[in-house]
């Protein structure tokens, strides 16, 4: 279809001029507001006219067919978890390709034959019930598990008993961001949930989560029976997180408000309980303010270790005595490390520690005596990702999954038993009709706009001219203290080797790569550093020869897609095609809907004045203009789906609707914006492997053709 004939079939949604809303003394108009209402006749016609629109163009791609076909190929290989030990077996994912979701398979030691345990596809017809958490019993008689709907934030627990394995008839609903621990007595589990909420609570809602409370559920009695241990009226915004300590006497409560790192840390001694868990629990305020994070690692009866961010951006280990717990009497175990971020640690086989350091963005593991801190051994690793690891306190062994860009999956076994320690290739995947060392991965410093040096990954073939001819596909995400060190992902392998692309994966600032210093530099009043971040980067790719303009995409999801949107609207002309995924778009209103007051943390909020002047200079939504000068908005694909109740579709929908309306009407703009609404799918996590493949099959289709690449064979 020509672009003249698609413009002419834009939506033209109906403007409601008399909604204008007061900012501090500003009028901001919300024309499009009714596409706030996911059930109204009107929305649902909006959505299905845009659909109409959008799936036949995709169709129509000519190397759709191709994508469709390749990805599915090279998906089909078996992928495998991290074993874990959990009393005399081991329990471990494996989907043997296609699958659309992972199967838990059970086995009596490492090399017996594997029964499947528990098969989240045989839970619905189409893959869209996902299993999205776990948590074994002490003694491993049951098994706690939570499952999701479509896509949808809201978990489901059920309780198997594990011989059999037999179904209990427990049922917990409205549960989400819960956590899932079991008192060492198997008596019960500790989960959180929200209070009724009028309307739906299946994922099409979008009601704001507020008042989450801790509950203690007793095996084989009615959810209404449920004990309330916790709940805090006066702060409607707090979640917590409880955890049963190693040694199962005392029960840790984790507090948080939005997405900091930073965090309470409250503590129940279950001893001093007379009549057991029967009511609000008696909690000790170790720590009551939320100047710091604090992250569980173990105790040695009353002294419990911490990986904390107090006075240290990179992170820490201290110990707590908790009889001696005024600060200055706090210990540090293991100092903050000079440049490396210590992203996690865990302890295992009683004795030891284990910590995973983020080294310019690549991962590290070591391990440390837990008694003194010391240091005692490096694994380890090829340039890449820690993307899995098993190994508790009452382990005597690790198991770890190392992944990168060109590697579908390394797992090492460690047996801590051995006088030298040495880790063992358990399984590595094998890729059948790709020959990885065509390609490589160079990591590269690039300048940002106030001379920062930025990271980035470069993945491409080897050899190749720095001409500016090849399509690059940027993607970033540059928020939330994440980090985005390497992963390996079908689609980009196939941009690469079918459609002469190069990746480019920058570590904008706002993520975790460099600590919360880094994290910092790019939230708040300076959210623009991670903009300029990645159009430096787009400006680096093209000076060095690796694309030009015309050829180069950017991509980002959920707060990724509000980068790659407010990046759009900032240099229109620097990109030829921009694929925003879940994208937050509306910064004026995201607090109101559903989770969305948590990432005022990032954000702010455009209830403060000095905020709402920080939001309104980018937010997608309210800064869309036509270019000027003979230029044009980049060929767009936006992606939503009725369940994402993380990032609600009304984002998505009122940005196309006014990107349509202002850009995609005006004379110099012939590139599509277009927008694709799935349905029964939500933010991303439990996506049925059908589903990821036509997604990014459509994805790679709608930059071949707007950007008129050809495939390779
Ligand atoms: C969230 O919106 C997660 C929402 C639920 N949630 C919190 N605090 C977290 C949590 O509100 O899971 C938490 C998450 C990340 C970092 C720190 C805290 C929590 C609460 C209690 C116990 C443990 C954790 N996220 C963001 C998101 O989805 C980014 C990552 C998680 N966004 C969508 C941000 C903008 C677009």
């Amino acid at each position: 279809m020509e672009r003249s004939a698609m413009e002419q079939q834009y939506p033209k949604p109906e403007m409601d001029l008399s909604r204008v809303d007061d900012y501090h003394g500003v009028k901001v108009p919300d024309p499009y507001v009714w596409l706030e209402d996911p059930n109204s006749e009107p929305t649902k016609a909006f959505v299905e006219a845009q659909n109409q629109l959008t799936m036949p163009f995709l169709e129509g791609c000519r190397v759709r067919k191709r994508l469709q076909e390749r990805m599915t190929e090279l998906f089909d290989y078996p992928k495998y978890s991290c074993p874990c030990r959990k009393g005399k077996r081991y329990f471990y994912f494996h989907n043997s390709g296609l699958q659309n979701q992972h199967v838990l398979y059970v086995q009596d030691s490492l090399d017996a034959d594997a029964q499947v345990f528990l098969d989240p596809n045989k839970m619905s017809a189409d893959g869209t019930v996902a299993l999205m958490m776990l948590a074994f019993s002490e003694d491993n008689e049951y098994l706690a598990y939570g499952l999701s709907k479509s896509g949808s934030d809201w978990v489901t627990i059920k309780i198997l008993k594990v011989e059999g394995p037999e179904d209990l008839p427990d049922i917990l609903e409205k549960v989400k961001f819960s956590c899932l621990s079991w008192t060492h007595d198997g008596k019960g589990i500790f989960y959180n949930r929200y209070p009724d909420q009028e309307g739906s609570m299946d994922g099409t809602d979008t009601a704001s989560n507020i008042n989450q409370k801790l509950y203690y559920h007793v095996l084989g009695t009615s959810q209404s029976e449920d004990i309330l241990c916790a709940e805090f009226l006066d702060n409607p915004k707090w979640k917590s997180a409880a955890q049963v300590s190693d040694d199962g006497c005392y029960v840790l409560l984790s507090i948080r408000e939005g997405c900091q790192p930073k965090n309470r840390i409250w503590y129940c001694d279950l001893h001093l309980l007379p009549n057991g868990i029967s009511g609000l629990l008696p909690w000790v305020k170790l720590i009551d303010n939320f100047d710091a994070e604090y992250s569980y690692l173990t105790n040695e009866g009353p002294v419990f270790s911490f990986r904390t961010n107090l006075d240290a951006p990179r992170h820490r280990v201290i110990n707590i005595n908790l009889e001696q717990p005024a600060m200055s009497q706090w210990k540090e175990l293991i100092a903050q490390h000079q440049k490396d971020v210590l992203d996690w640690a865990t302890c295992v086989n009683d004795k030891f520690l284990v910590l995973n350091y983020l080294k310019d963005v690549k991962d590290t593991l070591q391990l440390y005596n837990l008694a003194t801190g010391a240091f005692l051994k490096d694994l380890p690793l090829d340039v890449g990702s820690i993307s899995g690891y098993s190994g508790r306190k009452k382990n005597k062994e690790i198991f770890y999954k190392f992944n990168s860009y060109l590697t579908p999956g390394i797992i090492y076994h460690c047996d801590l038993t051995q006088e030298i320690l040495e880790p063992k290739v358990f399984r590595e995947v094998e890729i059948k009709g790709f020959d990885f060392s065509d390609y490589q991965t160079v990591q590269v410093f690039f300048p940002s706009k106030d001379g920062t040096k930025i990271p980035m990954f470069i993945v491409h073939k080897k050899g190749i001219k720095q001409d500016g001819s090849h399509p690059v596909f940027l993607h970033g995400y540059g928020g939330f203290n994440i980090s985005l060190s390497p992963y390996y992902n079908v689609a980009y392998l196939i941009f690469i080797r079918h459609l002469g692309g190069i990746l480019a994966v920058a570590n904008l600032r706002g993520g975790g790569e460099y600590g919360e210093t880094w994290h910092q530099a790019g939230i708040l009043g300076n959210k623009q550093n991670g903009f300029d971040d990645f159009q430096s980067a787009a400006q680096y790719l093209i000076q060095e020869g690796f694309t030009c303009r015309e050829k180069l995409t950017i991509n980002g999801g959920s707060n990724g897609g509000l980068l790659v949107a407010s990046c759009v609207n900032q240099q229109p002309d620097l990109f030829g095609c921009a694929v925003v995924e879940v994208g937050v778009m509306d910064m004026l209103k995201f607090h109101k809907f559903t989770i969305g007051h948590a990432w005022t943390s990032d954000y702010g909020c455009s209830d403060k004045k000095e905020q709402f002047e920080w939001l309104i200079k980018y937010s997608p939504l309210h800064n869309i203009k036509v270019p000027e000068g003979g230029t044009q908005y980049p060929a767009m694909l936006l992606l939503t789906a009725d369940h994402d109740d993380r990032v609600v579709p009304l984002h998505s929908l009122k940005y196309i609707a006014t990107l349509q309306q202002t850009v995609g009407h005006s004379p110099g703009q012939k590139n599509l914006l277009l927008i694709r609404v799935d349905t029964k799918s939500g933010h991303g996590a439990g996506k049925p492997t059908h589903k990821v493949i036509e997604e990014e099959s459509d994805i790679l289709a709608f930059i071949a053709e707007t950007l008129k690449l050809d495939w390779l064979d």
